[in-house]
């Protein structure tokens, strides 16, 4: 076991991120100390388990746990690299402005114990301006020591942005073989992570400055929540024409140069519905669009709130079944889900008339009291007259045409393109899919 053997390299936040990456460090060779503030996950991963969902992830902590590659502590300890992938959650201001306390209490520890020679690298979804922020407070620290843009000599210290940008769900994968962008304070230090990158991503790992990469993160999120805005205003647009939206853009998307994304009953989980905001924050004059996209996905959850509980009401004596929870298909995750959003929702306003399906997990505490109930797909399918299909996971997927026959359903995410009646009509031939 690694033991007190000193680190190679030191995660701070054992989280969706921090943890893959740390396991994934660990498994090219280097010893990793991962560093959490809580203990139950400290202790849960110093057993060689989890406490996240991750494709794989199991199998992959295990192994570098007990190879002695991997050990998580509360206290930090001296490494080579220091690697910061902690929370940056909004500001409880109910302004959206972005809250970078996680990431400088991280550098404050980091600090403590840095020494010449080390590289620092924050990985957090970040401000324009945070890793100079964080520079600027280990300089206050620590004296001793010479930070790049500081100093006319070579620095002590080198200090870069590098965000991660997986999709939950192929997080290992995507860790590995997607391109990064590599930002330094200086070139030397961009040079310097550059090294530390290449020892386990196969991706090509592109230099740059720390301000641009960091830009680069919230750019990519806002491009998505903004193309998705789109899909989902043409819904809404959709609803109001009598049209077939889905066969809208499977239209359209025959056109070489068009890809329409596809609505929902919103935007979830903890990146595309909060980075744009960190661009509104930047530069708030500047941003209608974005902004406006953020009120768009947003305001698509409440017109299928409204749009569920009118169908709920036309039908009195039906059982409803609500289709799904979590924030997108096939995972585990309710965070910042619309889906969620909307079945508690319907369960505050029509009780036990509610049900919801979701095999990935239980009902969450919002739904305590409002007599709605979790059932499984097949007694959905027998019991229940009306469905609202919120997540396209793939057991809802594969619900054949003659079990759904006859039902008044709500498919908010198109994956029934056969369902007789279903979103409205659709004018002339449909496409073979
Ligand atoms: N969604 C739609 N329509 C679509 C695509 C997605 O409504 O056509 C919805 C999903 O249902 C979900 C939300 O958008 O509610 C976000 O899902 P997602 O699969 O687009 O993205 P995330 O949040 O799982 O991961 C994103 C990814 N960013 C981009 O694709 C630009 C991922 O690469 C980032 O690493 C991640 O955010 C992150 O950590 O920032």
């Amino acid at each position: 076991m690694m033991g007190d053997v000193k680190p190679d390299v030191c995660v701070v936040g054992l989280g969706y991120i921090g943890l893959p990456t740390a396991a994934i460090i660990a498994r090219a060779g280097c010893k990793v100390l991962g560093l959490d503030v809580s203990q139950h996950v400290v202790d849960t991963i110093n057993r060689g388990e989890i406490h996240i969902e991750e494709v794989d992830l199991d199998g992959l902590v295990h192994g570098v746990v007990q190879r002695g590659l991997l050990r998580a502590s509360t206290q930090i300890e001296p490494a080579d690299v220091f690697v910061i992938a902690v929370p940056t959650p909004f500001a409880k201001d109910g302004h959206h402005t972005p809250d970078i306390s996680y990431v400088l209490s991280a550098a404050t520890q980091v600090a403590a114990v840095l020494k010449a020679g080390d590289t620092v690298i924050l990985e957090s979804t970040s401000p324009v301006g945070t890793t100079d922020q964080m520079r600027d407070l280990m300089v206050g620290l620590r004296p001793d020591l010479k930070f790049p843009g500081k100093t006319k000599e070579t620095p002590d210290v080198s200090i870069a942005y590098c965000p991660e940008r997986v999709l939950p769900g192929r997080i290992l994968e995507e860790l590995t073989n997607n391109d990064r962008s590599i930002g330094g304070i200086t070139p030397r230090c961009a040079r310097k992570a550059l090294a530390f990158y290449k020892r386990f991503v196969r991706g090509t790992c592109v230099t740059t400055d720390a301000r641009s990469a960091e830009m680069t993160k919230l750019v990519e999120n806002a491009y998505r929540d903004v193309n998705i805005a789109f899909a989902n205003e043409l819904s809404m647009v959709a609803d109001k024409m009598g049209l077939d939206v889905w066969e809208v853009i499977r239209l359209a998307n025959r056109h070489p140069r068009v890809n329409i994304l596809q609505p929902g009953p919103g935007v979830g989980g903890h990146c595309i519905a909060v980075d744009p905001w960190f661009i509104v924050a930047g530069a708030p004059d500047e941003t209608p669009l974005i902004r406006t996209a953020r009120n768009v996905n947003d305001g698509k959850m409440h017109h299928v709130v409204k749009k569920a509980a009118e169908l709920v009401e036309a039908n009195p004596h039906a059982k409803v079944a609500c289709l799904g929870l979590a924030f997108k298909a096939n995972i585990d995750d309710f965070r910042e889900s619309p889906a969620r959003y909307v079945a508690a929702s319907l369960a505050r306003q029509f009780g036990s008339r509610i049900h919801v399906v979701e095999p990935y997990g239980a009902l969450p505490r919002e739904f305590d009291g409002t007599g709605a109930v979790q059932i499984d797909v097949d007694t959905a399918l027998e019991e229940c007259d009306v469905l609202i299909v919120l997540v396209d996971h793939d057991v809802f997927k594969v619900i054949p045409l003659a079990e759904r026959q006859g039902k008044v359903v709500y498919d908010t995410r198109g994956i029934w393109p056969d369902q007789p009646g279903a979103e409205s009509v659709s004018t002339g031939l449909r496409l073979a899919s």
